[in-house]
């Protein structure tokens, strides 16, 4: 794929910010690979005479673990994650936020905020639970949370590392995930703003939005009391007949849908498997395919076979013959 309108790291690290600042809030798209990341910068969509696009795009652990075969456990070391990054930016140009887990012990943490923000990632978000993590939405699942203090530590260490105040070092909050409720949730986002964080998430694995319209409407006490006011941010996942109206409407600025392009994917690649073992040829599932040719257009493949067109016939017109390279200008050794 060659990006229409590419970006230097330094440029694309502000993009975030530029589109909040802008509209008042983002909203992005999770992506795992360099496909997906394709699909999520450059699909829109005509509403009442508007175009819609996402913002930018969410790299999930969830979804790169899984694309990856492997579970949310902090497993898949930051090697591969960045592998994963680098393969998505590196065919993209809008903002991405990378999921930083638990972003490690305060001096990891310093060398994946120097890493991400050299590459052009605009925003880590790590969340305040004890190392090696569980995935959030898994209820039954050790969610033990770490110490606010340390966490807040770490938060410090972060920002002071980041060369550009445009990118941003965000807490994440999983007090609701704990169980350890909103009260919980609003002490941690107090010290967490104290220490200089750029952004609170919320987080949730309910279904029911009572609580975190509950924290959204204290955040703006506790913001106000204190003087600064850290974007908000929400993965409404699961509480998802909130729409993202009513969540900027609540004072969200960052709308993160996580995980919908890899269940989407899973649920596809699983379903045209078992109709190729069911009618015994692939025949059936071609209905439920993209044509070869659009998957051609979308990686770019489309391009460079009407450059090799162009330069054949570059050729035909210089040299009269079509199997040779051109002599545009000196000698041929
Ligand atoms: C992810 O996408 O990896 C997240 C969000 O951390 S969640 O899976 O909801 O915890
Ligand atoms: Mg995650």
């Amino acid at each position: 794929m060659i990006i229409e309108n590419p970006v230097t790291p330094s440029e694309r690290v502000k993009g975030l910010k530029q589109a909040i600042d802008r509209k008042g809030y983002a909203r992005i798209l999770e992506a795992h690979n360099g496909l997906s990341g394709i699909i999520a910068e450059s699909v829109q969509v005509e509403k009442n005479g508007e175009t819609l696009e996402y913002d930018g795009i969410w790299e999930s652990s969830l979804t790169d673990s899984a694309s990856k075969g492997m579970p949310d456990a902090s497993i898949v070391g930051n090697d591969s994650r960045i592998h994963t990054i680098d393969e998505i930016l590196k065919v993209t140009s809008k903002p991405m936020v990378v999921d930083g887990d638990t972003g490690g012990e305060p001096a990891q943490f310093e060398y994946l905020v120097r890493h991400l923000e050299r590459l052009g990632v605009s925003a880590v978000i790590i969340e305040d639970k004890i190392y090696p993590k569980r995935n959030s939405l898994d209820a039954k699942a050790n969610q033990d949370l770490e110490d606010p203090y340390s966490f807040a530590e770490k938060i410090q260490a972060g920002k002071e590392v980041a060369i550009s105040d445009d990118f941003l070092v965000i807490s994440r909050l999983e007090s609701l995930i704990s169980g350890a409720g909103v009260a919980d949730a609003l002490n941690r986002a107090e010290q967490y703003i104290m220490a200089g964080t750029d952004g609170i998430m919320i987080h949730s694995n309910k279904t029911d939005p009572r609580e975190i319209l509950e924290f959204a409407q204290a955040y703006k006490g506790l913001c106000s009391r204190l003087g600064r006011r850290p974007i908000l941010v929400s993965v409404p996942t699961t509480y998802n007949t909130l729409s993202d109206a009513d969540l900027v409407a609540n004072g969200f600025n960052l709308i993160i849908h996580a995980n919908h392009m890899l269940r989407a994917a899973y649920k596809a690649m699983t379903e045209v498997a078992a109709t190729i073992l069911t009618g015994g040829s692939s025949l059936d599932a071609d209905s439920v395919c993209a044509p070869v040719s659009n998957v051609f257009a979308t990686v770019g493949f489309d391009r460079i076979t009407q450059k090799d067109r162009e330069r054949a016939e570059t050729r035909r017109l210089l040299n009269g013959k079509t199997n040779e390279p051109a002599i545009v200008s000196g000698s041929r050794n």
